[in-house]
């Protein structure tokens, strides 16, 4: 089998005016599909980063494919190193919580991009579903959190009608965020993002969710911008009411201690990136968990070695998720279903995206009793919708937007909005 045609579309869809740490969504996220074709009539596809940076890159691999074996992933990981090893690195201005255009991470994106569409064409060919060349599913369901986020009713100018979940900025209107994504997906763990707001305020607002949904495993995610001093006042606040305290602080250094002044199990999608930070975080006991994620942990393979090293050093494992559609959805639903020590339900935006903004035929992947099924489907179980695809390319060209910048947004607001951290 050899691949005959590789596309590589980027595609922008509405996001919600969500606040972070580092200042807000933007009304568009990016993102890329992947399309690779072979010479048999076999097809695979993946989904990833939009920016322009991490484009270049896949641009720039996707011609040096013809020809090649999709099962010949050694090769497609030597091209993709060598083409960025010959490209000026990209700079990481404003996209500290956009990992897709980090320079240091552009060899395990890109791969990890082609990887799930190779993998995906290998196992269409081979009819069985990708997991299978994963080692076979421990689990067909696979179980999500409600990713909870403060936020405005609206983008700054209107760009287009609000969405229908409102603003959330007090307790009560987290507590209904949480209600309706519940009673939508019913999710059984919820996760706040943090480090937006007073940090008193989004602890009343953990205790507010934990008087609502008594059962519910509950995480809140500052993003790193909490200073020790906060993490540790907020530890004393929150008391055992946390499943996970994730990334309360920046740094490998900073989490150590927070962990040995709390004690408090501590996760990560900041401080543990690679298996360089994997390592130093082990020698000093920084996290205790670690969120994977394939778009930059270098693809589906390199995640299960990443599960099996946790397991190794006795850490736990989930899974984190930037704004994203359904390969990317299902991408992570078969690797999640390879990893015996998956420990915890995983992050996914996919309820914050529109009903009509998906690209897989169909429409949007149901979430049922809080998890994503895989089935015995070739592949990753889906297809793409062209019409979709096109739409949405057409407004990745409208939109003016190159490469996430949540700060720049943040700006519009507040003029004098500054990267700070920590801001707390
Ligand atoms: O989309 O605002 C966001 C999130 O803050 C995202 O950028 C983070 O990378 O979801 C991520 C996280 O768990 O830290
Ligand atoms: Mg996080």
């Amino acid at each position: 089998m050899k691949i005959t045609r590789v596309t590589v579309t980027p595609i922008a869809f509405k996001d919600a005016p969500l606040l972070n740490a580092s200042g807000i969504h933007e009304p568009y996220a990016l993102r890329s599909i992947i399309e690779v074709e072979t010479d048999n009539g076999h097809f695979g596809l993946g989904e990833s980063y939009g920016d322009a940076a991490a484009l270049a890159v896949l641009d720039k691999v996707k011609t040096q494919l013809i020809g090649l074996d999709p099962f010949n992933l050694n090769r497609l990981r030597a091209i993709v190193k060598s083409t960025v090893a010959g490209m000026a690195p990209a700079g990481n201005s404003g996209a500290e919580l956009a990992p897709g255009s980090h320079a240091s991470k552009a060899v395990s994106n890109a791969y990890s991009a082609f990887e799930v569409a190779l993998l995906d064409a290998q196992a269409r060919y081979l009819n069985v579903p990708l997991v299978d060349l994963l080692g076979g599913a421990v689990r067909t369901e696979i179980p999500f959190s409600a990713y909870l986020f403060f936020k405005y009713a609206e983008h700054i100018d209107s760009p287009y009608e609000p969405d229908s979940w409102g603003e959330a900025l007090s307790e009560e209107q987290i507590v209904a965020q949480a209600r309706r994504m519940i009673d939508e997906n019913g999710f059984k763990s919820i996760k706040l993002k943090a480090g937006a707001l007073d940090p008193e305020h989004e602890v009343a607002c953990i205790k507010a969710l934990k008087k609502a949904f008594p059962d519910a495993p509950l995480r809140i995610d500052p993003n790193g911008n909490w200073s020790l001093e906060t993490a540790v006042r907020m530890a004393e606040l929150l008391g055992d009411d946390l499943q996970y305290y994730e990334d309360p602080t920046p740094g490998l250094e900073g989490m150590a201690e927070l962990h040995r002044r709390t004690g408090l199990p501590l996760a990560t999608n900041m401080v543990v990136t690679d298996f360089d930070e994997f390592r130093r975080s082990v020698a000093q006991n920084s996290v205790q968990i670690v969120l994977a994620d394939h778009h930059y942990w270098g693809g589906l393979r390199d995640t299960q070695m990443l599960a099996l090293m946790c397991d190794t050093f006795g850490l736990g494992v989930s899974m984190h998720s930037n704004s994203h559609l359904g390969i990317s959805l299902m991408a992570m639903s078969h690797v999640a279903a390879a990893v015996p020590n998956l420990s915890y339900a995983c992050d996914t935006h996919y309820p914050w995206q529109e009903a009509d903004e998906e690209v897989i035929k169909g429409g949007k992947l149901s979430i049922r009793n809080g998890c994503v099924g895989i089935t015995r489907a070739p592949g990753l179980g889906v297809e793409l919708d062209r019409d979709q695809l096109a739409k949405l390319h057409d407004l990745y060209l409208s939109c003016g937007i190159r490469s996430r910048d949540d700060v720049r947004q943040m700006r519009k607001y507040k003029p004098d909005w500054k990267t700070v951290k920590p801001r707390f």
